[in-house]
């Protein structure tokens, strides 16, 4: 475990990993592309693991918007359901930073209203999307902070990132965050 933090009766957890890993989470997030489909980074791996299924699920609710948040089953990843995000791509989708938080905060309430009680995060935009990593912890963390409080049935988040280096960057933000 990398950092764990308690933020307003969630469980706050920053670990190095693979997103399509996290046994013991009811929830994995898909950093989508607007069609839904299997595509490069997070979304390819998440669509290998789970199997042809998903994007056969996924097609029924394609496209979605910058923020938006949708669940789908998880099929052969660890995990009971998939919640689709489509992250704003950086300097394009406008306002970026309240697109980014929207996709942490929908994701999370969706969850909630599903009665699931943990899921867990890749660092949405950071890849294709071009969002810069250090910019982009602060508006999850957040968002994510702001959202604790009204949580009911979700009590453990958890932030994935792929790299020491995108794990560095959150741990930053996270003590900045908490002061
Ligand atoms: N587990 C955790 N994090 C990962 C993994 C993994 N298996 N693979 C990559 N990352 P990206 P975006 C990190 O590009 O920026 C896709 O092609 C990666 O290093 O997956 O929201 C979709 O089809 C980066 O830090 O998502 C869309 O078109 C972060 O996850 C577009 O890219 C997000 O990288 C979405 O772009």
């Amino acid at each position: 475990m990398a950092m764990e933090v308690q933020l307003d009766g969630v469980t706050l957890e920053l670990v190095q990993g693979d997103i399509t890993q996290q046994e013991g989470f009811d929830v994995v997030v898909n950093a989508a592309n607007a069609q839904l489909r299997p595509g490069g980074g997070v979304a390819g791996a998440i669509h290998r693991a789970a199997g042809p299924e998903l994007a056969e699920e996924c097609k029924r609710y394609a496209p979605i918007e910058p923020g938006q948040a949708v669940i789908t089953g998880a099929y052969r990843l660890p995990n009971k359901r998939v919640i689709h995000v489509l992250g704003p791509r950086y300097g394009l989708d406008e306002p970026s930073d309240e697109l980014l938080a929207d996709c942490y905060k929908n994701a999370l309430k969706l969850a909630d209203e599903h009665g699931l009680a943990s899921i867990a995060f890749p660092a949405i935009s950071t890849g294709a999307f071009g969002y810069p990593v250090e910019e982009a912890a602060r508006v999850a963390l957040r968002a994510i902070k702001a959202v604790a409080p009204t949580l009911k049935s979700v009590k453990r988040v958890r932030l994935v990132l792929y790299s020491p280096k995108d794990l560095e960057a959150h741990e930053r933000a996270l003590r900045e965050l908490l002061g």
